[in-house]
């Protein structure tokens, strides 16, 4: 009998490994106008869906806090020859690490929207305060340390026609913001992309816009939801993907179909598979997502999820298999492909594209609780409750007195001192403006039917307020195991494993 003795460093990494598999996705980069496996070389193809299950759940909820949906779904997809998930909506102060596993022994990366329907940026009225933005932060918090986060949107038909092009003015404030975050604390360059609708008459300033400008500025990726092709009577030509295609042919970054399966003849057979993972598209393509996984009111569904929490498969899962699995597009290697395209031009300003030059300033949760903290008349209990009316509140008192200080215009490119406060700071503001300026300071006139209250006030004023800087996230990232520090560990095991492998051998 062979004695072995093993040290405890040895033992400490065998407990580890038998934790989870050894293996992890190799992190997708982007070079020129293609994705590539950052490892092998090999151009990477997005072969995705959207994952959204809503069917059993009231609402919001999380997709990737839910381990037993994860690890039910991820090995079904795996099957289909899906290499990509694509989720619209996470809460951040929830776990994923389970989901995110699941997802990697499933070979899956995940494609992550930052902008959620509660903290968005609303298209006919657009703003950008700090509810949205501390919300993408914790978004990416959550999320940057998995090696299988392949990219975040930053938004997703935002604009949608040439009445609501000034809201994209203020994503690219967004995507700004995002961007110098990501590059601040990520050990890692995720891309951010903007997915695009398809409305013909801005279709093309928006390609330009969100690829025009400043490097902090520009998108890394371009995605379209295209809806175009529908059914098997249709080809590449008359579809419309060909015209899209040459829409995109001299564009400087990877485009892909970021939803694609028009569902107005069902059961969808997807004939357009054909043309995206093959010689139509892949020279100028990055592949595409399919809408989406599972089966909701609007009839889109690959599969079923029944009331016991089991999925059938539909039909057009079985359809996307037959025409999916002979298609393996290969493309080119990375090092091998030297093509370097020259960045957009930013579309001319008229009347139907608006956003100014001038971006929204960066949300600070800093400058508005200095604000706060200089005021004598803020809302009270009863106000802050009432979310809903928090507009029609401050729509009452901007009659009474300027409310510039608060307001934000993305077509002048005039943008307030406290205008990214969240909407109950802007109301202590302004009800403190009232109440300092025309009530004289007269308890009296800090009441609003009661929607107003006096505070003692921390700070003689609030001058020097409107330039105090957030800090990146520390709380959220001391708050709990980093993701980062997990994937380091990971392949800390990884080479441990090979050594132990090799000294196992020896013996
Ligand atoms: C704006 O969009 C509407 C709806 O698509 C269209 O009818 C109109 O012609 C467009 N206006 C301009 C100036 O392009
Ligand atoms: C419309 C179209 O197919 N455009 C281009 C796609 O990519 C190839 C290779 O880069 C070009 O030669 C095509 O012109």
């Amino acid at each position: 009998m062979v004695k072995l003795t093993v040290s405890p460093i040895l033992t400490l990494a065998l407990s580890l490994a038998a934790l989870g598999p050894l293996w992890a996705l190799n992190p997708v980069s982007i070079k020129g106008t293609k994705f590539f496996d950052s490892v092998t070389q090999d151009q990477f193809f997005i072969k995705g869906v959207a994952y959204q299950p809503r069917t059993l759940a009231a609402g919001f909820s999380d997709p990737l806090s839910k381990p037993a949906d994860c690890k039910r779904d991820f090995p079904l997809m795996k099957d289909l020859g899906l290499n990509t998930v694509r989720v619209y909506q996470v809460d951040p102060s929830l776990n994923h690490d389970e989901c995110m596993k699941a997802l990697e022994n499933a070979g899956i990366y995940l494609i992550l929207d930052l902008m959620v329907p509660k903290h968005s940026i609303v298209r006919n009225n657009p703003e950008y305060d700090t509810n949205i933005w501390n919300n993408v932060r914790s978004t990416i918090d959550a999320f940057e340390g998995y090696p299988n986060t392949l990219g975040f949107f930053v938004g997703n038909e935002v604009t949608n026609d040439n009445k609501t092009t000034v809201a994209s003015g203020y994503v690219k404030a967004m995507l700004r913001d995002t961007k110098n975050y990501i590059a601040s604390t990520s050990t890692r360059k995720i891309p951010v992309g903007y997915a695009n609708n398809d409305d013909p008459d801005i279709r093309l300033q928006i390609q330009s816009y969100f690829n025009c400008g400043k490097d902090e500025e520009r998108i890394d990726f371009f995605g379209i939801n295209l809806y175009e092709w529908c059914g098997a009577s249709t080809t590449y030509k008359t579809s419309g993907y060909a015209e899209r295609t040459k829409d995109i042919a001299s564009y400087s970054i990877p485009v892909f179909l970021s939803e694609f399966g028009c569902n107005l003849v069902t059961p969808r057979t997807f004939p357009e598979v054909k043309s995206i993972f093959g010689p139509d598209m892949t020279d100028n393509w990055s592949g595409g997502i399919v809408y989406e996984w599972s089966q909701e009111d609007n009839n889109y569904g690959l599969v079923q999820v029944k009331p016991d929490n089991t999925v059938s498969l539909m039909p057009d899962y079985t359809n996307l298999k037959t025409v999916l699995s002979p298609l393996r597009p290969t493309g080119v290697k990375m090092d091998a492909f030297k093509e370097s395209l020259p960045i957009s031009t930013c579309p001319a300003i008229t009347s139907t594209w608006e956003p100014s030059e001038k971006l929204a300033p960066t949300p600070s949760s800093a400058a508005c609780d200095c604000m706060m903290s200089s005021l004598s008349c803020v809302a009270s209990d009863q106000a802050v409750a009432t979310t809903e009316s928090l507009g029609t509140l401050l729509n009452t008192v901007c009659g009474m007195t300027s409310c510039d200080d608060i307001s934000s215009n993305g077509k002048t490119g005039v943008y307030g001192k406290y205008s990214f406060c969240s909407p109950a700071q802007k109301l202590s503001y302004m009800y403190n403006a009232y109440y300092t300026n025309i009530g004289k300071k007269a308890a009296a006139t800090c009441n609003f039917n009661g929607m107003a209250k006096l505070q003692v006030a921390t700070k003689s004023s609030d001058q020097g307020c409107s330039n105090v800087k957030d800090t990146p996230n520390s709380e959220a990232k001391a708050g709990g195991p980093n993701a980062g520090d997990q994937v380091k560990g990971d392949s800390f095991m990884v080479a441990l494993a090979v050594l132990l492998g090799v000294s196992v051998l020896a013996l």
